[in-house]
């Protein structure tokens, strides 16, 4: 069947419209040198670039280079290709949140979430839920008809799933930082063994979040939800009230709103 749809065609924009020059940055193994230069510059030619400028090259340990490139991509995309469903909630503040919680649902919100696992930062799991919050937002601790509980670092997913249990948790948030080795989607894999082994799963939302974590990515490893860099505590709490709202059958399943992971 042929498509009907008028193609868009984008290429990335650098200085001017369409000439495809993006910015990449990477480390290789190897130590700051004339050298390492010219090998960042092959690694780049090798996925397909073209005009590769070396920017900065910087020594990130005795034999580790960090470089940030400027180069030609041949990529063309068809934007009018890409279907993603759009918005259609508004987010709601704190206040108007807490309202609709009291209104709706006449009862506080409970949370629980750690940073799981080996992992030890606690920053981000403490920006989503501690009283000051994150970027001008308040955290989850500080809303009224939330309860949060915050476990800290390093705390191990049957730990954290027996204490949700404990208090019949709505949601439960967990926080993966460090990448290496996949150690992240390892240890979350493991969270939803243990999830399932205790019959929360399916019951309470469980949200996957991290630097480098995404919606897909959290989705593939069976979580309701992935956050990434720079969500804030409401767009959080929004979504963990959408998701109480479907469980009850009192909102569409799959309603979204502005800022919902996708
Ligand atoms: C601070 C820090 C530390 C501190 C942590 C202190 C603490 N209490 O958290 C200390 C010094 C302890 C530390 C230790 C280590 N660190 Co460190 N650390 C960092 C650093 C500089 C900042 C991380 C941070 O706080 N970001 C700020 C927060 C706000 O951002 P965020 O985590 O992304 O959170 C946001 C979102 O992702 C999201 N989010 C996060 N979690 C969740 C969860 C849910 C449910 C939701 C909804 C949202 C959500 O919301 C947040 C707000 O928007 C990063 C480098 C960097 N600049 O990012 C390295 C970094 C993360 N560390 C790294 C490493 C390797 C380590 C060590 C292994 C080093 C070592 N060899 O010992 C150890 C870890 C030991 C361990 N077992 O975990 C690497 C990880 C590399 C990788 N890809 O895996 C990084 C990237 C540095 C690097 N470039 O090498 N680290």
């Amino acid at each position: 069947m042929t498509s009907t749809r008028e193609k868009q065609l984008i290429r990335a924009y650098g200085d001017r419209r369409d000439d495809g020059v993006i910015q990449l940055s990477f480390t290789l193994p190897v130590a700051a040198s004339e050298k390492a230069k010219e090998a960042a510059q092959l690694y780049c030619k090798q996925l397909g670039l073209t005009e590769v400028k070396v920017a900065a090259m910087e020594r990130a340990a005795d034999t580790y280079s960090f470089f940030v490139v400027y180069a030609k991509s041949p990529v063309i995309i068809d934007y009018a290709e890409i279907d993603t469903p759009e918005i259609v909630i508004k987010k709601r503040g704190f206040d108007d949140l807490n309202a609709f919680i009291e209104e709706h649902l006449a009862r506080r919100l409970v949370v629980f979430g750690a940073c799981t696992g080996t992992d030890t930062h606690t920053v981000g799991i403490d920006a989503i839920l501690n009283m000051k919050g994150f970027s001008g937002d308040y955290g989850l601790e500080r809303y009224p008809w939330f309860e949060a509980f915050n476990l800290g670092s390093q705390v191990p997913n049957a730990e954290l799933i027996r204490r949700a249990k404990e208090k019949s948790a709505d949601a439960i948030l967990v926080s993966q930082v460090v990448t290496q080795r996949d150690v992240h989607k390892d240890n979350s894999r493991q969270f939803i063994e243990e999830a399932k082994k205790a019959g929360v799963y399916g019951k309470m939302t469980l949200l996957l979040g991290g630097p480098r974590v995404d919606h897909k990515l959290a989705l593939e490893l069976g979580f309701d939800a992935g956050f990434g860099p720079g969500t804030k505590p409401s767009d959080v709490a929004n979504f963990v009230v959408h998701q109480v709202m479907q469980r009850l059958g009192k909102e569409a399943k799959g309603t979204a709103f502005e800022g919902a992971p996708r």
